[in-house]
């Protein structure tokens, strides 16, 4: 039976969780046809199939002494080539199907990464908007009191993600560090002034500015002048933002899970300062850009419509870096119709597969989140050498140990495209690497 169909037959309402991993399966074919050994192994159906997985009651009380139950998660994915590493993400929306295909993704990503990282994800379907500082700390400390017998600086190590900022992870390490009396690096995303990195809040926007800069100079071209779509106001929107100013780049929009903002002058260094502080300090919305740049233009999500305005402007790039699924098959013919050449996922699947059908139909630049966006995870791995050595590089050491990464992981998939007949389709490259690379470790390690 074709793996697929197992995978939809055993867990039929995951559908996130098919789609990455219909991706990556309908990349891998003729790997699997130049090494029957993969076959023989029954590789797909293992590296499918999560090595561990951990669902558990989180309580916790508000500030007016009520009770809520939120679920967690962790999904131990594959620790063939490290400890299992990925975010924690905090959403309304977190499901085992929606942590099942970041896991799953984040294997191969972090391969790419070149580091011993092995792949994970977890979090919970707590939302923190509109929660006092308070509850979010109770929450975090509710929910590391059962994670914490599962996880371990050479273990599984958790990060950020969507909801999983700064703040978070102080709270988590916090609650970690009381329950096992030790300060190791069994996080990363922390703050600088106890084991956090130089270039961690940047380093997944930075990186896939980075990952796009690289793609253009394959024919000789740059990000300067460049008009940008993106989408997001969080940890990978700003920072993606902030790099595309500093090579030359015009941002025309952003946006969160309200509405998005048009901005005709471009989004400039002062304009990111201002949503920085506030989307990471006041917490406020996007829309609260029009108070201090009235010239800007603001656009409430409309339910009504089946595609995003936000991608139906003229311009030259986009970043999608909000969350999965936001761009689909009419936002991206809107992307073509209006003159996009080049698309860099800084989410994680951002693109359906219709709409990345068409992106590689017009041989427009694409590049699969799980190599643009690996820019974070990597600084992580980066984060937890510093940690075993006791160091803490420059932010200089740092952003240029990101960059040769990043140079790195596109030549790599580049290669791979070559290799498998599929030049300069990043998708397949970058699908292919991840899993040779993961797939060799696997059968050095036997039937594990
Ligand atoms: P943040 O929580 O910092 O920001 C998320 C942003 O996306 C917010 O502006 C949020 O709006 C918006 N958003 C979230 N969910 C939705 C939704 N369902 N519809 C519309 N907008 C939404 O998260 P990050 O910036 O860290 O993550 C963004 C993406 O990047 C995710 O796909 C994540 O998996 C991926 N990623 C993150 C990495 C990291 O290091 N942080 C590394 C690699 C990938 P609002 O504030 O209204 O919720
Ligand atoms: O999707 C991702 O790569 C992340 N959220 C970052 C993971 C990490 O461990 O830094």
């Amino acid at each position: 039976m074709d793996i697929l169909d197992v995978i939809k037959a055993r867990d039929p309402a995951q559908r996130e969780f098919h789609q990455a991993v219909e991706e990556v399966v309908g990349s891998v074919q003729p790997v699997l046809d130049r090494y029957p050994e993969f076959r023989k192994a029954a590789i797909l159906e293992r590296i499918t199939e999560p090595e561990r997985v951990i669902i558990f009651r989180v309580p916790w009380m508000d500030d007016q002494g009520q009770i809520h139950v939120n679920r967690g998660f962790r999904i131990e994915m594959n620790s063939a080539i490290g400890p299992y590493k990925g975010g924690l993400r905090f959403h309304p929306s977190v499901t085992l199907s929606i942590l099942k295909f970041l896991a799953f993704e984040q294997v191969f990503k972090n391969a790419l990464t070149t580091l011993a990282m092995g792949g994970g994800k977890g979090g919970s379907d707590f939302d923190p908007k509109g929660k006092s500082d308070n509850e979010v700390m109770r929450f975090c400390q509710a929910f590391m009191s059962e994670l914490y017998r599962h996880i371990g600086p050479d273990t599984d190590v958790p990060a950020g993600d969507i909801g999983v900022g700064a703040r978070e992870i102080g709270f988590l390490f916090g609650m970690y560090k009381k329950l096992r009396n030790e300060f190791t690096g069994v996080l990363t995303g922390k703050s600088l002034g106890w084991g956090g990195s130089l270039i961690r809040p940047e380093a997944t926007g930075y990186g896939a500015v980075y990952f796009a800069a690289e793609m253009l100079s394959t024919r000789n071209d740059t990000l300067e002048g460049k008009k940008c779509l993106v989408s997001g106001a969080g940890n990978v929107a700003q920072f993606a933002v902030e790099k595309i100013i500093e090579l030359g780049g015009k941002v025309l929009t952003m946006s969160d899970s309200s509405g998005y903002i048009f901005d005709e002058e471009g989004i400039d260094a002062k304009k990111i300062a201002f949503i920085r502080r506030l989307k990471n300090v006041r917490r406020g919305r996007i829309k609260e850009y029009l108070e201090k740049y009235p010239q800007a233009e603001y656009a409430g999500i409309d339910q009504a419509l089946d595609y995003n305005p936000l991608w139906d402007h003229p311009a030259d790039c986009a970043f999608p870096c909000a969350t999965e699924n936001e761009i689909n098959q009419k936002d991206a013919q809107n992307l073509m119709n209006n003159g996009v050449m080049l698309t860099c996922e800084g989410a994680n699947m951002p693109c359906t597969p219709e709409a990345i059908d068409i992106f590689l139909d017009k041989k427009i630049f694409y590049a699969p989140g799980k190599a643009a966006n690996a820019g974070g995870v990597a600084v992580s791995g980066l984060e937890m050498a510093q940690n075993s050595m006791r160091l803490a590089w420059t932010r200089e050491e740092v952003d240029n140990r990101l960059k040769t990464i990043m140079r790195s992981i596109h030549s790599t998939c580049l290669e791979a495209s070559e290799d498998f007949g599929e030049s300069g389709n990043y998708m397949i490259g970058a699908n292919i690497a991840g899993f040779v690379k993961v797939v060799n470790a696997m059968l050095d390690q036997g039937l594990v």
